[in-house]
This record gives structure tokens, sequence and C-alpha cells, in this order.
């Protein structure tokens, strides 16, 4: 058919970013294993190859959002701002990947649509979108749980005579909203980092917001060299602190409930937390995330805070959420978010009270009234954690879709591997806890086990591992246990929940039981010969 041979690894990895330069440099450097990663942008990056929307930067703080295995690299690198921005992120990947040499081993512009495994001879055969083959004994996805952006499908947006964007897939040369009028869709994370600056640049912005939520001031400002000297004499201890918290984060929950102390007290504490900013917030009392009375009373503080903020009460009341607790959705950080809609290029438009009916030559029409708009921005997110993952065309050992084997919700153990796909590692996969942990912390913890595991295939002559269906059902319902067991379920609009998009399975997809406490399991099933694992 005129293809060139397959090209033969022991490992292909499929993505660029913080996850897949982390497992090519510990299976080539420390295995000696023959790896190429298939990265379908141009350069690494990954998630912040494509995040490249007005505002957007990490919630986790800069020097918490890095890789830990090498005091070399922490003594090179410093971060400028509390939280990195995405050109700063791209940076610091660009020169991990330049440190340990790790680009040569990379196929750029390479999108993989297609992975079938071979049962006789244990080999995954991976195509790309240019029909290029490679075969690999193991073949690992590193491919982000959040980026494979959703567009909702509006009526007539074929028709908008403007230009529309959706933040996940942004132009690298940017927007330039000078002028313009834009609209906005979406209030989660992003749409809440994207606002305030989009208001700054454009004449007028519209956001069309379907879910009020809440958010903490992030405080984001320079790095002073007292405290980059400070991360420079304790990296070492931090890094440990990040392996023993329940978020990766190093700092720890308080064990304070909000329910046991006076008045005077709680207000103190979370005023105080509210001055820090930073995703911290969470953390202010013991159980913010775990019992309903004491999610409503600090959920009841941050409304009042819209309240106080916001000038005109009438829009304070459409910001504030009613139907859901704080931090039982994703919970975003912000720089100036309410404060923006005190500004009078800003109309907050409510679309559950008048919802979007099509999208016209001329704009966004509600039931309403049409508004008029050059720049549609679609801050919709993504269709999270399996998106990436049925993106890849990959096909189980007798030929079905991962998609359809999936049709019902993921089904994985421990996130790292699904029955039927023998030697198929997915990192950060659905039913681990990455999504709510501080992402690196979970990758470097994902990347090393697999990497001892192939050690450890490789020291005992092993060709293939796979789980069970009965493994990866009894590793879903402590999944569901996990969840059950704090007040994440009840965001009934949530990405955790798969409920974003519509007809995706709802079925709560991280594991909510702590990331170091999922550490501890990962290892105990190691040590116990890698319980749950068949290997031949
Ligand atoms: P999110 O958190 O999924 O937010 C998407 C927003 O878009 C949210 O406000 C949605 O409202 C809204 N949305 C989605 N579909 C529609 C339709 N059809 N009509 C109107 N509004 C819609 O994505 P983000 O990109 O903000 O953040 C993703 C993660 O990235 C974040 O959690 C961090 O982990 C980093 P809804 O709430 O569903 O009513």
């Amino acid at each position: 058919n005129g293809r060139s041979p397959s090209k033969t690894y022991d490992a292909v990895i499929v993505g660029a970013g913080f996850s897949g330069l982390y497992a090519l440099h510990r299976l080539r450097d420390d295995l000696g294993l023959k790896v190429r990663v298939l990265e379908m942008g141009e350069e690494v990056g990954g998630t912040w190859y494509w995040n490249r929307y007005p505002g957007a930067r990490c919630d986790s703080e800069s020097y918490t959002y890095t890789y830990s295995f090498s005091p070399e690299l922490d003594r090179e690198w410093s971060w400028s701002e509390r939280y990195p921005e995405h050109p700063e992120i791209r940076r610091y990947l660009n020169f991990v990947a330049d440190k340990l040499d790790l680009k040569r081993d990379i196929e750029f512009g390479a999108r993989v649509t297609g992975a079938t495994f071979d049962d006789a001879a244990n080999r995954w055969t991976i195509t790309t979108e240019t029909g290029e083959t490679f075969t690999a004994q193991f073949f690992i996805t590193a491919v982000g749980c959040l980026s494979t952006t959703n567009v909702p499908k509006f009526k007539g947006l074929d028709s908008f005579r403007g230009r529309w964007y959706h933040t996940g897939a942004w132009p690298h040369e940017g927007v330039d909203f000078t002028g313009k009028r834009v609209g906005q869709i979406g209030t989660g994370s992003t749409g809440i980092q994207a606002a305030p600056v989009i208001a700054e640049q454009s004449k007028h912005l519209t956001v069309f917001q379907r879910t009020p939520n809440y958010s903490v001031p992030a405080r984001n400002g320079p790095m002073s060299e007292e405290f980059k000297q400070h991360l420079r004499d304790n990296y070492t201890a931090i890094h440990d602190k990040k392996r023993t918290t329940t978020n990766g984060h190093p700092f720890d929950i308080s064990s304070t409930s909000v329910l046991d102390v006076s008045p005077e007290d709680r207000e103190r504490i979370l005023e105080a937390a509210w001055t820090e900013g930073s995703l911290k917030f969470r953390a202010a009392f013991s159980d913010t995330l775990t019992n309903m009375k004491a999610n409503q009373v600090i959920s009841d503080w941050l409304r009042n805070k819209i309240h106080q903020v916001v000038k005109d009460p009438e829009i304070a009341e459409r910001l504030t959420p009613r139907d859901h607790g704080y931090a039982t959705k994703r919970p975003p950080i912000d720089t100036d978010y309410f404060e923006t809609y005190n500004r009078d290029n800003v109309t907050l438009v409510d679309i559950r009270k008048e919802p979007i009916v099509e999208i016209t030559p001329n704009g966004i029409r509600t039931e309403a009234r049409e508004y008029p708009l050059d720049i549609i921005v679609f801050a919709t997110g993504f269709d999270a954690l399996t998106g990436p993952l049925f993106a890849l065309g990959i096909e189980s050992r007798d030929g079905k879709a991962l998609r359809d084997v999936w049709a019902a919700g993921p089904q994985t153990y421990l996130g790292l591997q699904v029955p039927d796909f023998p030697n198929l590692f997915t990192i950060t996969g659905p039913g681990s806890p990455s999504v709510l942990a501080n992402m690196p912390v979970a990758i470097e913890q994902h990347v090393d086990w697999i990497t001892d595991c192939i050690r450890h295939m490789r020291d005992s002559g092993k060709q293939r591992i796979e789980t069970t269906e009965a493994e990866a059902e009894t590793w879903g319902n402590e999944v569901d246990r996990a969840a059950n067991a704090t007040l994440l379920p009840m965001a009934s609009s949530s990405w955790y929940l798969g409920a974003n998009v519509p007809g995706k399975p709802r079925r709560f997809m991280p594991y909510a039981g702590g990331m170091a406490h999922y550490a501890k399991l990962c290892e105990g099933i190691a040590r116990d010969g890698y319980r749950g694992f068949q290997f031949s």
C-alpha cells in the first residue's frame, strides 16, 4: 500500500506534556528501553501547548507545579510568579526536555488515530493520521485529562459571520479583541480566568452563564527573591511534603471542623484564607467537602463575598451559586473575576432564564433577544478523562473500540490498566486521583509505578501484563465508595461526573480517596507481586 514499514519499539508513549516527557525519561534513561513519543502538537507542552487563552495560568502554585525527581532541575529553574502563566509552563517543559535530551525521541505533528493489539505477539500496533505505523510491546497514554474540547452543538454556529474559538484550542498567534464585541459561553475555571482579561481588551464582553460558580482570589504576583531562596533551601522538604498529602499540595487540610469554632474564629479563619488566596481555601477547615452543614456554612460565606464585591445586587445574585456547594465542582481561583461585573463594558446573561436558542450570522440569540457579536469564545470545557483516550482509536485484544467497552462509563484498575487491553498503561486515566490532585505529583507517582512494573516484568522474563474485569469492578466500587464519602458527587453538572457532555454516561471518574493514600495502595499492590495483575 506504499506505506513505510512499521517502526519497532519497546514502548510507544502518546503525548509530550508533563507525563509523556517524564515517562520517556524513566523508560529510556533508567530502563534502557527503545521508546518513541508521538505528539500531535508541534512542540512539547501537552495541555499547555493548546491552552493559550487570555489569562491561562495554572491554579497550582508554580513552585509546586514541577517535577520533583531532579534537584538539578530545581536548582537551575526559577519561576517568576506565584502561579505560572501558560508560556512559562511551556518554557519549563522545554527546559526539562532539553536538559534531559528528550526531543530526539519525540515525533511532533503525529496524531494517533488507531491502536490494535496482537494477542499472539503481545505487541501493539499504533497508527497515526498519516498512516505511519509503530509497533511496541508497551503502549502508554500520556494524553492528559482535559485535552478533548467540548464545543456544544448550538444551532447555527456555521452561519456565524464573526470568528469563534474554544479556549482549549486557542490560536497560537493570539486573538486581537480590540474594539470587538465578544460573547463568552462558560464560567468554569477557564471562563473565570478569561473574562477579566477579555473585558479589559475588548469593546464589550457578554458572558453567557449557565451555572454560577464560586471563586476565591488567586492573589497572583511576582515571586520575591527571598521566596526563591527559601525554595532553593527547602525544595527536598517541599517535594517530600507534597507526597504525603491528600491533594498533592505541600499543605495539610486543617483538622478543625468549621462547625466546632465560634462565629468570630470562623470569620477570622475564612477571612485569612480569602486574603491568602489560592486553592488552599478548601483546606481552611477539615470538613469543607465531607459534611453538608459545614459545606453550607462555607458556601454561604462565599456567597456573601460575591454580594460584597459586585455592586449591582441583582447581578450579584445572578452570579451566586445556589444549587451546589463550594468545591463540589472543581473550585476556580481568579484575578478580579467578580470585579469584572462592575465594569460598564460587561454584561451577564443568565441562560437558565433566557436559554440560547441559536447562533445567528450576527451573534447569539437567546429566548429574550439577539446579542450582536464579533467574536464568540467557548469556555465550555472538555470531554474530560475519557475523551482523549477515545480519540486514539484504541481497540481491545478482541477488536472492540474502547468507546464501546466503556459505553456505560470507564472501568479501570487503579486508573492505570483496562481489562482486555494488555500491556496498555493509562497515565492519569479515569479512576486515578490525578484531577483531584496537584497534577505533577500524580504523574510522577503513576510513571514511577509503571516503570517499576515494567522493570519487574523484564527481570522476571514476562511479556504481558493485564488485569481482569473483576479487579476493575472492585476498583470501580472503591472509586464510588471514595466519592460517596465526600460531597463531590452532589454537583450535578460537574465534569468529574461526565455531566457536562450531553450523552456521556454519568459516573464519578476520579478516585477521591486522596493522592497519598492511593500511592500507598499502589505500593502495597506492587509489593504483593502486583496483586490484581496477571503476567504471562
Ligand atoms: P468546565 O469547568 O467544564 O466549565 C465549562 C463551562 O461551560 C461551565 O460553566 C459550563 O456550564 C459551561 N457550558 C458547558 N456546556 C455549555 C452549554 N452547552 N451551554 C452553556 N454553557 C455551557 O471547563 P473549564 O475549561 O472551565 O475548566 C476545566 C478544568 O480545567 C478545570 O476544572 C480545571 O481543572 C482546569 P455548566 O457548569 O455545565 O452548567
